[in-house]
């Protein structure tokens, strides 16, 4: 089966990872390591400019997100795969697991004020509400 270790752009990416790798090897799955890009994302990390807007497919954002991955899963020393999606974090990340039929989701906790967890939302919260299979928690 496969473990899907959803890993964003901060240093707790190397802990879902580390997470995922130890699940995979003790039940012998496979890792996909899943980056969602969301299309501001995309311009943020300054890959393209406002005016090339136009020419900008979408395997080239699935490819920027598949980059991202790939760096978090470097070190995995079991069999991963690193896949790159767009559009809501939360939402691609319950999605890919359903159609995966994933042992489990690995996301990264994390302390939130209720007016923080209001203001930006929590990409780990939603995943643990609504995915249909267990959800661990890396920290
Ligand atoms: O997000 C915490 C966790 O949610 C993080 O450890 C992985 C997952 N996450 C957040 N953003 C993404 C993206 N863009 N792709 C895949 N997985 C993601 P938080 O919002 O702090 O609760």
């Amino acid at each position: 089966m496969v473990i899907v270790a959803a890993v964003d752009r901060s240093d707790r990416a190397t802990d879902v990872c580390e997470q995922a790798e130890i699940l995979a090897q003790a039940f012998d799955d496979r890792v996909h390591v899943v980056h969602v890009l969301t299309r501001s994302d995309f311009f943020d990390l300054g890959r393209t400019s406002a005016e090339a807007e136009e020419s900008i497919s979408m395997d080239d954002v699935r490819g920027v997100a598949a980059d991202v991955a790939a760096e978090a899963a470097a070190n995995v020393d079991v069999e991963w795969e690193a896949v790159g999606l767009v559009g809501d974090p939360a939402d691609r990340v319950v999605d890919y697991a359903d159609e995966h039929d994933a042992r489990y989701v690995v996301v990264a906790g994390r302390k939130r004020s209720p007016a923080g967890k209001m203001i930006f939302g929590s990409v780990a919260q939603t995943v643990l509400l609504t995915a249909d299979c267990p959800v661990v928690s890396s920290i």
